[in-house]
């Protein structure tokens, strides 16, 4: 019982303080993308911290794609956005975890019958009432992908319930999905997308439908999307069974 009360094991381990800590100083831009991190040595010195402690939060740091190491250079605040494939997060926390401002232009948000495809997507009965949303996603004023999201209205009843993030409005009514499935393909963006996107019709962009679903199995969103290619990777960790 005295071992539960001690104040020590209320502490966040010391990596993961330095996690957040470098993480905050990215958000805060005092670092820049491209920019280098100090070495390992350098910062285990500055901050009285061991040198487990800092590769520990630098790997942590890495595996989320905030930052990049490149062998004999050194680690460096990520430029392209590196997205981990196995992470079920939102456009919003990607972004801002890199220091960038997420805001989204939304040029369809409405309610409607669900039709024949989309109830194909989501496993809904036909006749029921889907809110849709469609809308480019920027970091300040670059934009980085198209979305178009079909959500039951039994999950949220209300377009106007997104201001931006929809994985936040979710969470506000306790329905952020647990699970997802996702593909991925490579697509030349045409003109319509590559406008809106502001970069040259054909460029490369990778088109991803993710199908996101509740701890009892119910589809919460599908969205398919339209990304830069020539900004994000995505990246995932891979192991034998
Ligand atoms: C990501 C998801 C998308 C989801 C959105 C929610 C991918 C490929 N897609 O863009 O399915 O709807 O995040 O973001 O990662 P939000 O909460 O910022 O609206």
């Amino acid at each position: 019982r005295r071992l539960c009360s001690d104040a020590a094991a209320h502490q966040p381990l010391a990596y993961l303080r330095l996690r957040r800590a470098i993480r905050n100083v990215i958000e805060q831009r005092a670092i820049e993308p491209g920019q280098t991190l100090p070495s390992e040595r350098d910062l285990a010195q500055l901050l009285t911290l061991s040198r487990v402690t800092v590769r520990k939060a630098i790997a942590g740091l890495v595996e989320e794609g905030v930052l990049t190491q490149r062998h004999g250079a050194g680690t460096f605040v990520a430029e392209r956005i590196i997205k981990p494939m196995s992470r079920l997060t939102s456009f919003t926390e990607d972004l801002r975890a890199r220091g960038l401002n997420p805001r989204s232009e939304f040029f369809e948000r409405d309610v409607g019958e669900v039709t024949p495809e989309e109830s194909m997507a989501l496993n809904l009965s036909p006749g029921v009432q889907v809110i849709r949303l469609h809308r480019v996603r920027y970091a300040g004023d670059e934009p980085l992908a198209i979305e178009r999201t079909v959500v039951p209205a039994s999950v949220l009843p209300d377009p106007m319930l997104v201001h931006d993030s929809l994985y936040e409005a979710l969470e506000a009514r306790g329905c952020r999905p647990r699970r997802a499935l996702q593909r991925l393909r490579a697509v030349l963006l045409n003109a319509r997308h590559a406008r809106l996107l502001h970069v040259p019709t054909g460029s490369a962009g990778l088109n991803i439908e993710r199908r996101a679903f509740l701890d009892d199995g119910r589809v919460v969103e599908f969205t398919t999307s339209w990304y830069r290619g020539d900004i994000y990777d995505f990246v995932a960790e891979l192991q034998t069974d």
